[in-house]
């Protein structure tokens, strides 16, 4: 592969371009490389070359950026047939008409309703059914532990799992009896181990599902967000029904993966920093400062795919040529020592300044579930550790299992001891 430009020349220089490792044997060491090749950094995605983003100031100018697009057809790799669905990252990209592949106009018209029902207001209209699902699966950890000879419990499949997919699925009205498949399914649909065809068939059989929700919502409206979306507004041109398939599917994704990272995250950078969890469990250090600096630190997605070049975008020296695909990387952007500091890479609840992330994203596409996540987290969090103040990990940290997964950063399993 030629590389024509200058953040290829300063790859190559450093010995070529990053290569993401799929079975995500040493984040740390990827991410510090990311950030070493520069603010524009030039990856390999399974074969697939692209540039990335890992600061937060260039971030920033990009997300708003008209001339970046979702359209994979703008892609230069896609038109000439170089990617195609034989790929095992696709389905990161190609995933059906919703608010997450579209820009401009139809952007904000597939986004509203979406956006309007995660409101910080809307939210607290389903804070007490947070609560209760939380105390179920707290009793449901309590039970596992007493019924486990060691008293190791999963903290994973028992509670940061099931927590989101409950709380998504009733936002969406999913059946909780669909639960399990479709953990399943999103499991093996985000595993670098799972063959594309199995990949491709899993999508396919979501979409079948998802498309026989939609209808039966169609015949019968519930109080879900689904029935929202299909029911026409005045005024507003309603989403056809591949338009609501392609919301719902993207927000059960997105509402149970992001959110079990962030839960579990929290959890593990609490139990391996024992001095601040005593700070935040004597009260003198607060649960949301807890859930930002996770935020920042271990991003619940580790890079973001993909934005599309319509035009050449000049960055200072630096040319993203038209046709070129972007990833953001906001696992390094969370770690830019330009934007947060020398000491970007220890996890710090007691930082005198306020954290100013941008794991959500920035510009027309920043996360509409940002509010959502961050109140399942604030209800999650201090229920378990009210719960179970004695808990701890019954692994070491060396031992914590990534999943083979490249674009988002989940555990295996959490192996934990309720009671110390
Ligand atoms: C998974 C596959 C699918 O059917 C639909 C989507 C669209 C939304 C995507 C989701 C994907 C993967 C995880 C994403 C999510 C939006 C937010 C989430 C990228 C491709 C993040 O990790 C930020």
């Amino acid at each position: 592969m030629n590389c024509p430009h200058a953040a290829a020349r300063e790859a190559a220089s450093s010995g070529g371009p990053v290569v993401i490792d799929p079975l995500v044997q040493d984040l740390d060491g990827e991410t510090a490389r990311l950030r070493d090749a520069g603010p524009l950094a030039r990856i390999e995605l399974l074969g697939v070359p692209a540039l990335t983003v890992t600061r937060h100031a260039l971030a920033r100018q990009l997300l708003v950026d008209p001339r970046l697009v979702k359209d994979l057809d703008a892609w230069g790799l896609w038109q000439r047939g170089e990617v195609t669905h034989e790929w095992p990252l696709i389905g990161m990209i190609d995933a059906g008409r919703s608010m997450f592949t579209v820009d401009g106009a139809e952007h904000r018209r597939l986004r509203t309703k979406t956006s309007q029902a995660l409101t910080p207001r809307r939210l607290e209209e389903i804070r007490p059914d947070i609560e209760k699902f939380t105390e179920e699966l707290l009793d449901a950890l309590a039970e596992q532990g007493e019924k486990s000879e060691n008293g190791v419990v999963d903290l994973k499949s028992v509670f940061a799992q099931p927590l989101p997919m409950r709380v998504v699925g009733m936002l969406m009205g999913v059946d909780e009896a669909e639960h399990p498949m479709l953990m399943r399914r999103y499991k093996a649909f985000f595993s670098m181990l799972t063959p594309q065809e199995e990949r491709l068939a899993l999508l396919a059989e979501l979409d079948v599902f998802y498309a026989a929700l939609v209808r039966e919502r169609t015949a019968r409206p519930a109080d879900d967000l689904t029935s929202a979306l299909i029911l026409a507004e005045e005024g507003g041109e309603p989403l056809t029904e591949e338009e609501v398939v392609g919301t719902l599917k993207a927000m059960v994704a997105a509402g149970h993966e992001t959110t079990i990272g962030l839960i579990l995250n929290a959890v593990r950078a609490l139990l391996t920093h024992p001095d601040q969890l005593r700070r935040v469990l004597d009260g003198e250090i607060p649960w949301e400062t807890v859930i930002e600096e996770t935020l920042r630190w271990d991003t619940p997605t580790t890079h973001l795919l993909m934005r599309f070049a319509t035009e050449d975008i000049r960055i200072g020296d630096d040319v993203i040529a038209k046709g070129e695909g972007v990833v953001i990387s906001y696992r390094a952007i969370g770690r830019d020592i330009e934007h947060h500091g020398a000491d970007a890479d220890d996890f710090d609840i007691t930082r005198p300044a306020p954290i100013r992330h941008m794991t959500f994203g920035h510009g027309p596409h920043i996360c509409p579930g940002a509010a959502l996540s961050r109140v399942e987290a604030g209800i999650a969090l201090p229920a378990l550790f009210a719960r179970f103040p004695g808990l701890r990990a019954a692994v070491t940290d060396e031992q914590v299992r990534k999943l083979p997964v490249m674009t988002q950063n989940d555990m295996e399993a959490f192996p934990v001891l309720l009671h110390g």
